[in-house]
């Protein structure tokens, strides 16, 4: 998890013979060290490589750890009882600065969130984006069997799977998830090349996304770009270019056991030392925000809402701390810059109006917490507030969830995520630009009576359980067998 979990993950491919690789080198007196996956699709990923002995593929950051790998960056892990392969791509500053910083996150990212206004075109950033999905196929294509299923993750390889389905054997499985929103057909239209990103994803036998309102609009731009394209409704498949791609809605869950446990184990010595640490007093009412430091996260209009409340409510003041923990992202891009710059000033702002000695309405930090520290802080607030303009789904709402093992905490949630979807009946739910009602929630949250927290936060815990990320992994790992099994059918007849 962090900053674009699913960035760091580009490809996986299952062997099917169960094998476990043989270690790569020789790791000699050099030791490896090894970060368990705390949270996020890493946590779910762990697992099915280990059972599969597959190969795991990601873009590498040339670290130290990786002197130990063979001439093609693989190395066995975990190494004291290797039972797959990370595979690392090097890429340059230059293929980084195109490739990830340019086309995926100056033009994907803002269009698919719908900021149409913030996609910055730079000559080079699709020819650097075309060439290193072509890379990862390549890769991805040395692995792949008859048998191997391929999965990819998320909006930085938009190009590959048609790569990949091109050259591998017909009977291989080629699916991906895409973690964002799909925009609409309006939105869609400034896409430069749209048409081929477009065959690119047609690429693959199965396509993920959160919730339907993602597959319904892929599926309109399908069909309003590309006129060859049969696209099936009723079944929610495309048939293009003589193959068939399922187009599939499943909402990703978060590692419940995790949190839960997590929350569980965190003492009061950890949490004292929290509030300690960011001079929080201990009796307050905490609401709590936990975003990286986006522009898609709502974090102005959070702290606007904030304000009107505390306008509102002088009683609450000295008696409520909003804490806003905010991880610095892309910061290499200018729009990223310049929206920290807005959110500290703000903070700034805020806490000088009302702020009176010994108390400061926000706190403010752009620390990395570690897992424990996040459940501890998660199991104390009184109520967490989620507030995107547009999120894919946001795993930070059912974190909270997961982790309210007290039971009686209140999530306030954007009808602009796809996690509103599930939580948003028994959230409070809050449209992120219209401050006033915002702020109304938030004075409903911090009133609401303890036997309707307890009840909303009961059914909210049952819905995060129920479709966690183990649900989610299987729920995937049942739809490409399905598409697989269609597609040994098709081949027959
Ligand atoms: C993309 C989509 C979709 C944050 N600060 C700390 C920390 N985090 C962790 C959270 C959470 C993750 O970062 C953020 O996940 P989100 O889902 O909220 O958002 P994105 O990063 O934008 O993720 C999103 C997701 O992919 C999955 O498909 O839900 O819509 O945009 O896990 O806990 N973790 C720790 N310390 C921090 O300070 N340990």
């Amino acid at each position: 998890a962090g900053d674009d979990q699913s960035a760091a993950t580009a490809t996986v491919e299952t062997r099917t013979d169960g094998a476990a690789p043989e270690p790569t080198a020789e790791s000699g007196d050099r030791s490896i060290t090894v970060d368990e996956p705390t949270g996020g699709l890493t946590a779910g990923l762990d697992p099915v490589l280990k059972q599969s002995a597959g190969t795991w593929i990601a873009w590498g950051d040339g670290d130290a750890d990786f002197d130990v790998a063979d001439e093609q960056n693989c190395v066995a892990v975990p190494p004291d009882d290797p039972s797959y392969t990370l595979q690392r791509i090097d890429l340059s500053d230059e293929a980084v600065d195109s490739y990830y910083y340019g086309f995926s996150n100056r033009v994907l990212w803002p269009l698919c969130h719908g900021f149409t206004d913030l996609v910055e075109h730079r000559s080079n950033d699709l020819e650097w984006y075309r060439t290193v999905n072509e890379r990862f196929a390549e890769a991805v294509c040395e692995h792949a069997t008859a048998d191997s299923v391929v999965w990819l993750q998320d909006y930085h390889f938009a190009l590959a799977s048609r790569m990949i389905r091109e050259t591998v054997p017909r009977s291989t499985t080629v699916a991906q998830f895409w973690h964002i929103p799909w925009p609409t057909a309006a939105t869609f239209q400034h896409c430069p090349a749209g048409r081929r990103l477009l065959e690119g994803l047609l690429g693959n036998d199965l396509l993920g996304f959160h919730v339907d309102r993602y597959v319904e609009r892929f599926l309109d731009c399908v069909d309003r770009s590309l006129p060859a394209a049969a696209v099936d409704w009723g079944q929610r498949t495309v048939t293009y270019d003589g193959e068939t791609t399922r187009v599939v809605a499943t909402p990703m869950g978060v590692d419940t056991e995790s949190y839960d446990r997590n929350a569980r184990s965190s003492g009061s010595s950890q949490l004292s030392s929290l509030l300690e640490r960011y001079d929080i007093e201990r009796e307050t009412v905490i609401g709590l925000g936990v975003d990286r430091l986006d522009y898609t996260k709502g974090i102005p209009e959070r702290l606007a809402a904030i304000e009107r409340f505390l306008e509102w409510n002088p009683s609450w003041h000295g008696e409520f701390t909003f804490v806003q923990t905010a991880t610095p992202s892309r910061t290499e891009i200018q729009t990223y810059e310049r929206h920290g710059e807005l959110v500290r000033s703000e903070v700034k702002r805020i806490n000088q109006r009302f702020g009176i000695q010994d108390w400061d309405p926000i706190v403010y930090t752009e620390d990395y917490l570690t897992a424990t520290e996040l459940c501890a802080l998660y199991r104390r607030a009184d109520l967490m507030v989620v507030s995107p303009l547009v999120d894919g789904m946001n795993l930070v709402a059912q974190e909270y969830v997961a982790a309210s093992v007290d039971g009686d905490g209140t999530l306030v949630l954007s009808q602009e995520t796809g996690a509103h979807e599930t939580l948003g009946s028994q959230a409070l739910t809050i449209d992120p630009t219209d401050i006033d009602g915002f702020a109304h929630q938030l004075e409903r949250a911090v009133s609401l009576p303890a036997h309707e927290r307890k009840r909303r936060m009961n059914t909210l815990r049952n819905r995060v359980f129920d479709g966690n990320l183990e649900w989610w992994m299987k729920t995937q790992f049942d739809w490409i067998r399905a598409v697989k099994t269609e597609r040994h059918r098709s081949d027959s007849t």
